[in-house]
């Protein structure tokens, strides 16, 4: 395996998304955004959603890592590890403060313009997700996010915004960051960032859920139809979780229960790369008369906004089990979630497992016959600086190296046509699930805590130097 590398021109980098790094969120013109009004939380208590911005709550992705004025550091040191590319987003807020504005607002699209130019000195090319959580407020106060069909039109006008502007500063993008994580539709932090939708308690989340997302996955479709003739050099993906999902025991009735699970939580990808639903997600929505607006223009934009890549996440496995609920009886899948005593947890509970990667890079590989993009994988992770400022974060680098282990198997045995690999967090930054900075992922450390408190200063980890020797042996190296 230690000769084998990655194909020429893969594209190692790291990944981000603005709203959990930039902080700024009142400079250059910027909006309120569904990030802004969710506090921090921790290991065992969510994070709160507000009514708007409350004096005195502590939201920690108003102020983050401060790339805002932080970027050009922050991209020397990306650079420094070598990276090809770099994935973050375009905070909608900054461009359409409010996001039912008639013109965008320029000081927002130059701070990208200034950030990709940054970006470029180095050769490192830019990877964009246009919605990863981060919404404009006002669209789901005045709106109800979407659950508005109106909304489409909001997010097609910011995206065909960014592709003019940035048609040739950006060639890869990808519409909505994990789209399907709202198949989890019971939780209200899922449901909130993806598609901007608050329930009250007489809401049936499952049938909110279907119709939102059948809205995103329209605007979505109509944004890549838009980019195309902008620039016919684009690739444009789908962003999705995938989380391979295991039967508990080689039991029929859990054999069938993960497949439906799967078929829950996949169906989505299958809409951005087919152009049209699956037999049974339709079946199951036709059955249970959700997504009641759907009419024949929107069938044939999905047919036509098809995508070119599948870009994915990866952090575990989900195993499930058919023992209280069977698969005809399913509705959250959540709820149907068993332990897999074959695995290790983080500290955050999530299981471990490396192999699960190179089976999801083949399972994806034969579903779609896409070329894929690994845009988010790593550890969440407590870190220690001893007295001298070192940081050994030894178990990152086991978990980044097995993984990778696995994908390059994928690539080099199996022929898995991947396009590049950007770990998660590659500098620490505000977690998503629960509002920490002490959930770090990075390969660079960043001064400050779970209360706001630190110097901001950056330092380099011990995986920030075993990572450049991966990149600089294009993955031969992943001693
Ligand atoms: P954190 C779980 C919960 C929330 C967001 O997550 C998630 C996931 C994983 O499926 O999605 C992605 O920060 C997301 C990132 C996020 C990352 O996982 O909760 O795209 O925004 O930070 C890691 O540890």
């Amino acid at each position: 395996m230690s000769e084998m590398k990655f194909p020429d021109g893969f594209l190692w980098g790291g990944a981000v998304a603005a709203h959990q790094l930039e902080g700024g969120w009142q400079d250059g013109g910027k909006g309120v955004s569904v990030a802004d009004v969710m506090t921090v939380g921790s290991n065992t208590t969510p994070r709160e959603i507000t009514d708007g911005v409350i004096p005195g709550k502590n939201y920690p992705n108003h102020e983050a890592i401060d790339f805002y004025h932080h970027y050009k550091e922050d991209v020397k040191l990306f650079a420094e590890m070598g990276f090809k590319c770099f994935r973050t987003s375009i905070a909608w807020t900054r461009i359409f403060p409010q996001g039912d504005e008639q013109e965008p607002n320029e000081e927002g699209l130059k701070f990208y313009d200034d950030l990709f130019d940054e970006c470029h000195k180095y050769g490192i090319e830019p990877v964009i997700t246009l919605a990863h959580f981060e919404m404009p407020y006002h669209l789901v106060e005045e709106y109800g996010g979407f659950a508005n069909r109106k909304v489409i039109d909001f997010f097609v006008k910011f995206a065909t915004t960014c592709f003019k502007r940035y048609k040739n500063k950006v060639k890869y993008w990808m519409t909505f960051n994990e789209i399907d994580n709202q198949s989890s539709f019971n939780n209200e932090f899922m449901m909130t960032t993806n598609s901007g939708l608050i329930f009250s308690k007489d809401t049936n989340n499952e049938a909110a859920m279907y119709q939102a997302a059948h809205y995103e996955l329209v605007a979505s479709a109509l944004a890549i139809k838009e980019a195309r003739k902008i620039n016919p050099d684009f690739e444009i993906g789908c962003m999705i979780n995938y989380t391979p999902v295991y039967p508990k025991t080689s039991a029929p009735k859990d054999i069938l229960l993960a497949q439906r699970v799967d078929q829950r939580r996949n169906w989505f990808s299958d809409v951005h790369v087919f152009g049209e639903y699956p037999k049974e997600t339709e079946a199951y929505i036709e059955r249970n008369g959700y997504r009641s607006d759907i009419t024949e223009e929107d069938k044939v934009i999905l047919s036509e906004g098809v995508v070119d890549y599948v870009g994915f996440s990866y952090y575990q496995s989900m195993t499930v089990s058919a023992d209280k609920i069977d698969a005809d009886h399913l509705v959250d899948p959540s709820d149907v979630i068993a332990k897999n005593d074959y695995l290790e947890v983080s500290d955050w509970g999530w299981p471990i497992d490396p192999i699960g990667l190179r089976y999801s890079l083949n399972l994806l590989t034969d579903r779609y016959h896409l070329p894929l993009f690994i845009v988010e994988n790593g550890l969440g992770a407590f870190d220690k600086v001893e007295s001298n400022g070192e940081i050994h974060d030894d178990y990152r680098i086991d978990y980044l190296r097995a993984h990778l282990e696995e994908v390059k198997k994928a690539v080099v045995l199996d022929h898995v046509d991947l396009m590049g690999y950007t770990p998660w967090g590659c500098i620490d930054l505000v977690s998503a699930g629960t509002g920490q900075m002490d959930k770090r992922y990075g390969f660079i450390y960043v001064d400050k805590n779970d209360e706001g408190v630190g110097t901001m200063e950056r330092s380099r980890k011990d995986s920030f130097y075993w990572y450049k020797k991966v990149i600089e042996s294009n993955g031969a190296d992943l001693t």
